[in-house]
């Protein structure tokens, strides 16, 4: 059996290896990035200077624990190094995003990051993205039209529920549709068809953005550049 968490938490140490004093440093979301931004909190607290752009609400409390500055995009609207998890990723490093919920700040962070590294254990690197179930980001009206959408598109979405049995909100104040598309042939294509849906916010596929794919794997981390 693999140890996962170590695995995590090596690729976490490469990837936090790459900041340097001066960056603006987009903070990923999900327990594999958690990693990182405790890692980077003892690096902080030690004297390197950086300021953070949190991902979610979850990663903003870990990151003002770790007393890591923060800013926004008031603030400026670029970023040096963005570290991020996924939940699935090929070696052309395309991902699937968005498992902890945080995919559509995760994609904004990762479209204005001049490099964004991807932290993954082992078991996320796949052939064919679509064992795990999409995640679709959809205004709240809309979402049985959009799930009715995404079943025409032979996916199988469901709501995604929070503890309680509600419905799991985001940080944006949406909803989540979890779409099980089964291995995509496509995903460039799925990507720019579920974009299209009025009512989608955004989705899990997150393609053309990470430039490194950091992976842990029993006694070290193999790193796929784009
Ligand atoms: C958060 O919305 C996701 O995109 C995460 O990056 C993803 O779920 C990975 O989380 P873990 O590191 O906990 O597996």
């Amino acid at each position: 059996m693999p140890d996962l968490e170590r695995e995590k938490s090596d690729a976490a140490a490469r990837a936090v290896a790459m900041v340097q004093s001066g960056m603006r440093v987009g903070l990923g979301t999900g327990s594999t990035a958690a990693y990182a931004v405790k890692l980077l909190g003892a690096k902080v607290r030690a004297g390197l200077a950086i300021t953070g752009v949190p991902t979610s609400e979850r990663t903003r409390a870990l990151a003002e624990a770790e007393r890591i500055p923060l800013s926004d995009f008031t603030q400026g609207v670029s970023i040096d190094l963005t570290i991020d998890g996924a939940d699935e990723a090929d070696r052309q490093l395309r991902l699937i995003k968005g498992g902890g919920g945080a995919l559509l700040r995760e994609k904004v962070v990762a479209s204005v990051s001049k490099r964004v590294v991807i932290i993954s254990d082992s078991t996320k690197v796949v052939d064919r993205l679509g064992r795990f179930p999409l995640p679709v980001e959809v205004v709240r009206f809309a979402w049985p039209v959009v799930a009715a959408r995404l079943s025409d598109l032979g996916a199988k979405p469901k709501l995604r529920a929070a503890p309680g049995d509600t419905p799991f909100v985001t940080d944006e104040g949406h909803y989540i549709l979890d779409a099980g598309f089964g291995a995509i042939d496509d995903p460039e294509r799925l990507s720019s068809v579920i974009d299209g849906i009025p009512g989608v916010v955004g989705h899990g596929l997150f393609i053309g953005l990470a430039h490194a794919l950091v992976i842990g794997r029993a006694g070290g981390v193999d790193v796929i550049e784009r």
